[in-house]
C-alpha cells in the first residue's frame, strides 16, 4: 500500500486553520526572544531517521510473541512499510539493515523501490550472536572474542560480507554489536577476549572500502550476565582509537546502568570526534526497547542538548547515522515507531531553542539558577507546531497517527497480507 501525497493533504487540509493559528502564536513569541523560527524548521525537515529492518513487525520477548496482523514477511514489504512512515512523517527517509535477517535477492530491484519511497540504505548490522543455519562454527561462546581462531575468523568474513552486502546498496557504514561475554566468573579470560576483539575489530576495520565507516556499539549485560566484552562506551572508545580512523563508537540508549549520564558520554565523545552513531529507545530498567520518550522524555531532551552542541562545535566529529532500535509487543509496530519519531524531532526542537550564548554567559557567572531556567525554557515550549510545520512543508501529514487511521492502513495491510505473518528478525 502507498499511500498518495493528495489523501493527506485533503486529510491536512481540515486542520490547517488551527495548525496556522498555532504556529503562527508560536513563531511570533520564539521570533520575539530572537528565535530564527525558518532555520529551526529547516532543521527538523533535514533530519532523517533509520528504521532498522527488525522493527516493523511485533517485536517478542522470550517469553512469548503476539503476531500484529498484516505484518511485513519480505524485505520488499518492510521497505513498503517504512515507505508509509515517511510518507506520513517525512522523517524516516533510511533503512538499516540486519544480516542474515534481510540479504536482498535482487539488488537493484530493491535499490529501486527504496528510492521509489526516497529511502536510503543508512549503516548496515553483522550478527554474530546468533547460529545460522549450516555455519561451520558457533558462537556459543563467543565470536569475535572466541578463544578459537576459526571461530573468529568466520565472524570476521561474516562482517566482511556484510559489507560488501551494504556496498552494493549504497550504504557507508557497519555497526557491530557482540553478544560476547561470560555468565560466569572464571568462564573467560577477560583479557584474552578483549586481546582477540580488538585484533578481530582491527581486520575489519582495515578491510572497510576507504569512505565507509565502523561503528562499534557497547552494551553492559545481556545476553552475557556476568561480563560483556564491549562492556561500556570507554571500552569502545578505547577499540575505535586502537582500530583506526574508520572506527567510532555508537551509543544505544538502552546500554546502559540505571542513571548513567548519557549526555555526559555524548559530549565526551564527540569532543573526541568519536561518536558515530546513534539507537534510539527508552527504557525503564534494562535495554528494554520501547517507545522513544515515553518514559524518560526530559533525559533524552539534554542528550539531544548535547547532540546538538556537538553537531555545532565539534566539526571533527562526523554526521551521525541515526536509528530507531525498539520493537516490542503490544502496539502496531508502524504507529509506534511514529512516535518515535515524534518524540526524537520533539528533543531535537527543545534543544534547538536552547539559547547557547545566553547559557554560557549564565555559565561564565555561575549562575546556577539561570543555566537551569535556560534550560528548563527551552524544554518547557511546546514545540509540536514546529514540527508540524515541517513535515507540511515537505508534504507530510500534520497528524501522523490519525491520518494514518483514517487511511485505516493496518486494515488495508491485513487484508492484504493476511492476519497470521510474521516479520524476520528478532
Ligand atoms: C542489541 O541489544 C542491539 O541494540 C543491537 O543494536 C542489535 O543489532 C539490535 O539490538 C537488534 O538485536
Ligand atoms: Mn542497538
Amino acid at each position: 500500500m502507498r499511500i498518495d501525497k493528495n489523501q493527506i493533504q485533503d486529510i491536512n487540509d481540515n486542520e490547517l486553520t488551527q495548525h496556522k493559528e498555532n504556529f503562527d502564536f508560536l513563531a511570533n513569541s520564539l521570533s520575539k526572544n530572537g528565535v530564527n523560527v525558518d532555520a529551526i524548521v529547516t532543521r527538523l525537515t533535514d533530519f532523517q531517521v533509520a528504521i532498522p529492518s527488525w522493527a516493523l513487525g511485533a517485536g517478542g520477548t522470550r517469553f512469548g510473541r503476539f503476531s500484529y496482523g498484516g505484518e511485513p514477511s519480505t524485505l520488499e514489504e518492510k521497505i513498503n512499510d517504512i515507505g508509509i512512515i515517511h510518507s506520513l512523517t517525512q522523517t524516516a527517509g533510511a533503512i538499516s539493515l540486519h544480516i542474515p535477517w534481510d540479504i536482498p535477492k535482487d539488488y537493484q530491484a530493491i535499490k529501486e523501490l527504496a528510492s521509489s519511497h526516497d529511502i536510503a540504505f543508512d549503516a548496515v548490522n553483522s550478527n554474530t550472536f546468533q547460529d545460522q543455519k549450516n555455519a561451520k562454527e558457533s558462537y556459543k561462546y563467543g565470536s569475535l572474542s572466541n578463544i578459537s581462531k576459526a571461530v573468529r575468523d568466520q565472524a570476521i568474513q561474516h562482517n566482511n560480507d556484510v559489507v560488501k552486502i551494504g556496498e552494493k546498496l549504497g550504504s557507508k557504514s557497519i555497526t557491530v554489536w557482540l553478544a560476547d561475554g561470560s555468565c560466569f566468573p572464571g568462564q573467560n579470560n577477560f583479557q584474552t577476549a578483549l586481546q582477540n576483539t580488538q585484533d578481530s575489530l582491527k581486520e575489519i576495520h582495515n578491510h572497510l572500502p576507504n569512505d565507509w565507516k565502523m561503528f562499534i556499539e557497547y552494551k553492559p549485560y545481556e545476553p552475557n550476565f556476568y561480563s560483556t566484552v564491549i562492556q561500556d562506551w570507554g571500552t569502545s572508545f578505547m577499540l575505535a582509537n586502537e582500530c583506526g580512523e574508520k572506527a567510532f563508537s555508537l551509543v544505544d540508549l538502552g546500554h546502559h546502568l540505571p542513571n548513567t549520564n548519557i549526555e555526559q558520554i555524548v559530549s565526551t565523545l564527540m569532543l573526541k570526534g568519536k561518536l558515530g552513531g546513534f539507537h534510539f529507545n527508552d527504557s525503564k530498567y534494562g535495554d528494554d526497547d520501547i517507545t522513544v520518550g515515553s518514559i524518560k522524555p526530559y533525559a533524552l531532551f539534554l542528550i539531544f542538548n548535547e547532540l546538538v552542541y556537538g553537531m555545532e562545535n565539534n566539526k571533527n566529529n562526523p554526521d551521525l547515522a541515526w536509528m530507531i532500535d525498539a520493537s516490542h509487543n503490544v502496539k502496531d509496530p508502524l504507529e509506534d515507531l511514529m512516535q518515535s519519531l515524534e518524540a526524537i524531532q520533539e528533543a531535537y526542537a527543545k534543544a534547538l531553542l536552547v539559547d547557547q550564548k545566553l547559557l554560557k554567559a549564565a555559565q561564565l557567572d555561575n549562575d546556577v539558577v539561570k543555566c537551569q531556567e535556560i534550560i528548563q525554557n527551552a524544554y518547557r515550549t511546546d514545540v509540536r507546531p514546529l514540527i508540524q510545520q515541517a513535515r507540511l512543508q515537505s508534504g507530510g501529514a500534520l497528524n501522523p497517527i490519525a491520518t494514518y487511521r483514517i487511511l485505516n492502513v493496518r486494515e488495508n495491510l491485513i487484508q492484504k497480507r493476511g492476519l497470521n505473518t510474521i516479520a524476520t528478525g528478532l
